[in-house]
């Protein structure tokens, strides 16, 4: 039996050591030196290869690296009966409150001006928006959303959520699917934490930006896929959203030649909003590793017909 770690452009080897931290009698490998493929029966995996899940004819579970499953769920040569799982553990969450109330409030206190006017020693006050008269609307109330949403709310925004079912939470509205339009009629923050699938690929475009509040802006933290580029570019330069916060790209890394990169109403980081911990995630792959040995459940099991 062994637990196979399948990765490109990503450092495996702090993810090997820490399970063999965990337990030093695991048969850990790294792809592509994978010395006897057909004992692989676990694999944990991160913008795999297509197609390389065929090489293990033993294969019974395969992990995302992470919270998104969106790179498992399409590749048709995973067999149905492959079962999928993702990393839900409290350093994601806690790093993604982080990075949405930060980027909220250097929305509302005009950040991305004053970098600019220090560049030419310009001395300029702006009045900033009052918190309290700006909601949040979150899309996606998942793990990472319904947390993010406790964070703005407690630091004194207003929040709103949409998500697939209405979720009950103390001081946040809550819409469900069919409530589209009210939810986004009262937000003016909107943040991005959907998982990609075939109903939330292409959301973000100019029907839905010209349905949010006044101002508006975008927080896109879920997948670049989610976002209608050219729609954002026409909602910038014509004032439906004031500004955008992109942690996520279509391609990755964005290309140097791509127009995002010059636009001062645009601020980009390299998909960096939450960032697995190898040892956090190492636990939660111990466990699901051992799980399947022993035939029991595996936590955080993805619904593969639903997507996510
Ligand atoms: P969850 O699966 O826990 O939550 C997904 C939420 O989206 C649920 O509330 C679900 O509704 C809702 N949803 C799904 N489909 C629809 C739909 N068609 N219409 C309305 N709501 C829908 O995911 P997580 O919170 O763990 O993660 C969300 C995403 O964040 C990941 O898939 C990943 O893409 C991204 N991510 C980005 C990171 C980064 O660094 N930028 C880091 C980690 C994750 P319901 O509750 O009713 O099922
Ligand atoms: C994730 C991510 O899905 O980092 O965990 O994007």
């Amino acid at each position: 039996m062994s637990l196979l770690l399948v990765a490109q452009n990503r450092d495996m080897k702090p993810f090997r050591d820490e399970i063999l931290e965990i337990d030093s009698n695991i048969d850990v490998e790294i792809w592509p030196a994978v010395s006897k493929p057909e004992r692989v029966q676990f694999a944990v995996a991160w913008n795999h290869p297509k197609q390389v899940f065929r090489q293990y004819p033993n294969l019974k579970a395969i992990s995302s690296l992470g919270a998104g499953v969106d790179h498992l769920i399409p590749d048709e040569s995973i067999p149905q009966q492959v079962r999928l799982t993702r990393v839900v553990v409290p350093s994601l969450k806690e790093q993604m409150c982080d990075f949405v109330l930060t980027s909220a409030l250097n929305l509302i206190r005009n950040t991305q001006a004053y970098h600019t006017q220090q560049q030419r020693a310009d001395w300029i006050p702006h009045q900033h928006l009052p918190k309290e008269e700006m909601t949040v609307g979150i899309m996606g109330m998942g793990e990472l959303g319904s947390a993010v949403a406790s964070r703005l709310q407690v630091n004194g925004f207003r929040v709103c959520g949409w998500s697939r079912s209405k979720k009950e939470i103390d001081g946040i509205d809550t819409y469900d699917n069919g409530q589209l339009d009210d939810f986004l009629n009262k937000t003016h923050i909107l943040v991005c934490l959907l998982p990609l699938t075939s109903q939330t690929d292409g959301i973000l475009d100019l029907d839905l930006f010209k349905k949010l509040g006044k101002p508006a802006f975008l927080i896109n933290a879920a997948r670049g896929e989610h976002l209608v580029e050219e729609d954002l570019i026409y909602a910038l330069d014509t004032g439906l959203i004031n500004h955008a916060v992109l942690d996520v790209f279509t391609e990755e890394p964005l290309p140097g030649s791509h127009p995002f990169w010059g636009r001062k109403k645009i601020t980009i980081t390299p998909h960096i909003a939450s960032l697995t911990d190898p040892k956090e995630a190492a636990s939660l792959i111990v466990e699901n590793y051992k799980r399947l040995l022993s035939g029991m459940e595996l936590l955080h099991e993805v619904d593969r017909e639903r997507g996510y």
